[in-house]
Parts: structure tokens; C-alpha cells; sequence
């Protein structure tokens, strides 16, 4: 079979989102999306993006439908254009992605999709990276997308301060899926898409908040001391040090008018908040966008679940576990 006959074979590749434990909000000046703080995530299990990726010569364009939609996302073409670049070959490509979750509403649908992509897109190419060099490519396009080609606990290093472009900068999986065991209860509390991208979010809290000087001399203590916590598997810490990052983080981008917090979500953190106060250890977090993820211990997992589905304006809670890197379905 010739080369460029294998370069037009139909991959498929699955990732899970990841959720920060520890947040990345904020980039370096200059190219390249390196973040500006260390960030600690983990990939979860029970939600997830499959993408399909065919390099086809008789596409005058690359073609793009996520969900059923026709979508055009320069992040997308910069992606294949890297691919292109690395793989000597100009080829379009059909890109169809599924996510089985809500998109773009601050479920973390850019770090999966971006990591299935990046996985699908390689492959198809006949590139033989390693996962480390994905991570990198992934990156690239959405920051978050690099923890999700690896499984379990996964950090991301800020990048240099005044870095070249060209630095690779990939993440890293910090423990295995079965280190800590957890539940990870997504209360969804709308199925719209968010008001303001990540993106855009990060450039306004950088020039408007009040804070963010203090964020991000702030945010690497966090990130090490909750490092720390999960690798003593100290369940507690780890939840009380994933509210201060959530907390720091929401609190910077509000004083720059960013609010993602909607009546349902306060109600589910006071509902989270009344669930310690009677003895059930439970923490919550909250990404660009307005649903709780709430952590706790598989056996009290099934009475907080219970107690969230009930709150005023969840609409449905998703029941997650640490999950797989991102890989191939050949
Ligand atoms: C995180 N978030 O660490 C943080 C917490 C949202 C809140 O990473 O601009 O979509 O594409 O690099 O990765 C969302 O930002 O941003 C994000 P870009 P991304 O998970």
C-alpha cells in the first residue's frame, strides 16, 4: 500500500474531559497558549468525545461537523495545518466529532475534543509521536486538552515566562486512576452553551481584575501543596485546597465581570456545604461555567448524588470515576 493510500485511512479516537483540581486560568504573553500557572486535573471516565479523522485528496477544505453541526474553528485548522507541516503532505481532512455530553457549556468539551483530535489527526497522519508530543499538540490548540491524552491525575506546568514558541510543553500523569478512589458527580445545571469562551475569558481577567497580579503569584503554592495532598491520599486536603483554587480562580475572573455562577449552582454548593456539616465529606469545584462537580468517596457517592438530584435547577448528575487517557479505536 502507498503512503499517501495510508494517510487516507478513517481513525477513531476517544478521550474524557478532565477537571481541574487545581486551576489553569491565565496565559503567557506572546504565541504558542503556554499557560501562566501549573495546573492538576483528572481525567474522568463516563463522559466522553469520539472523534473520526480522514485525510481525503479530493477536499478542497477541511470539513468539520461536531454534534451533527458544520462548524469552522481556526483552532481546529491549526491543529491540521501542524499535523500537515509534520507529515510533508498537504491533504484536507474530514473531522467528525460526538461529544455525549453538553458542548462548549464549561464541561470541559475543548480538553476532550481537543486531545481526540490531536490523537486522531497524528495517527491519520501516519505520525509516530509519543503520547508526550501530542500532549504538546494539543496544547497548542486548547491548554486543558493537553492533561486529557493521559489518564488518572495529570499536571500541566506553567510555561516559561518569556519562552520561545517552538518549546514543547506537554502534561504529565502525576498517579494512576486507582491511587486516590473517588466520584466525581457532574450536577449539570443548563444544557445552553456559556456566555464567554475560556479564551476570551482569560484575556479580559487579565487586562480588567483587580486580582490577577495576586492569582497568579498565588496559584503555584496551590497547585504544590495539592500535589502534595493527593500523593498522601489525603482525601480532605485535597478537597478544602480544590475549593481555594476554585474559589481564587471565579473570584479573579468576577472582578473582571466574568460570572459563570448561576442560582443553581450556588444551590448546589450550599447543598454540598450541608452535606459536611452533617459528616459526609464532600468538595466542590466549578469550571468556566455554571455546574458543580462534586468529589467524595465512592461509598457515600450514592447519598450525595441523591441529595444534588434534588437541589433546585440540577438538571441531571452525571456519575464519574478517574478515567482513561485518551486513545485510538481501531
Ligand atoms: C482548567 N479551565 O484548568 C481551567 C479551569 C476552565 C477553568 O482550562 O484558551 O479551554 O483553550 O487554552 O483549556 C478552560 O480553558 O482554554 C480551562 P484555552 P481551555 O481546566
Amino acid at each position: 500500500m502507498s503512503e499517501r493510500r495510508d494517510c487516507e485511512q478513517v481513525v477513531t479516537a476517544v478521550a474524557h474531559p478532565n477537571i481541574a483540581l487545581a486551576k489553569y486560568w491565565g496565559k503567557r504573553a506572546g504565541q504558542g497558549n503556554f499557560p501562566a500557572v501549573p495546573s492538576l486535573s483528572v481525567t474522568l471516565s463516563g463522559m466522553s468525545t469520539t472523534t473520526h479523522v480522514q485525510f481525503d485528496r479530493t477536499l478542497a477544505a477541511d470539513s468539520v461537523m461536531i454534534n451533527g453541526e458544520a462548524q469552522y474553528d481556526s483552532r481546529v485548522v491549526a491543529l491540521l495545518d501542524r499535523v500537515r507541516a509534520a507529515a510533508e503532505f498537504r491533504l484536507f481532512a474530514r473531522v467528525v466529532s460526538v461529544n455525549d455530553f453538553p458542548t462548549a457549556s464549561g464541561l470541559a468539551s475543548s480538553a476532550s475534543g481537543f486531545a481526540a483530535l490531536a490523537l486522531a489527526a497524528t495517527h491519520a497522519a501516519t505520525l509516530e509521536w509519543d503520547a508526550a508530543r501530542i500532549s504538546d499538540l494539543a496544547r497548542r490548540s486548547s491548554a486543558s486538552a493537553a492533561r486529557s491524552i493521559f489518564g488518572g491525575f495529570v499536571e500541566l506546568d506553567a510555561g516559561q515566562e518569556s519562552g520561545d514558541e517552538r518549546n514543547m510543553l506537554a502534561a504529565k500523569q502525576v498517579a494512576p486512576i486507582d491511587y486516590l478512589p473517588l466520584t466525581v458527580l457532574v450536577c449539570v445545571t443548563t444544557e445552553q452553551k456559556k456566555s464567554i469562551g475560556s479564551t476570551d475569558a482569560m484575556t479580559k481577567t487579565a487586562q480588567k481584575s483587580p486580582f490577577y497580579d495576586a492569582w497568579l503569584r498565588d496559584a503555584p503554592a496551590i497547585h504544590a501543596s495539592l500535589k502534595s495532598a493527593l500523593l498522601a491520599r489525603d482525601r480532605q486536603l485535597l478537597g478544602e485546597l480544590t475549593e481555594a483554587s476554585t474559589w481564587a480562580m471565579h473570584a479573579t475572573a468576577m472582578a473582571a465581570g466574568i460570572v459563570y455562577l448561576r442560582s443553581a449552582t450556588i444551590d448546589a454548593i450550599e447543598c454540598v456545604r450541608s452535606l459536611r456539616a452533617s459528616g459526609t465529606a464532600a468538595y466542590m469545584t466549578m469550571d468556566a461555567g455554571p455546574h458543580v462537580k462534586v468529589f467524595t468517596a465512592p461509598e457515600d457517592a450514592p447519598r450525595v448524588k441523591r441529595e444534588l438530584a434534588a437541589v433546585n435547577g440540577v438538571l441531571r448528575v452525571i456519575e464519574t470515576q478517574p478515567g482513561e487517557g485518551a486513545r485510538n479505536l481501531l
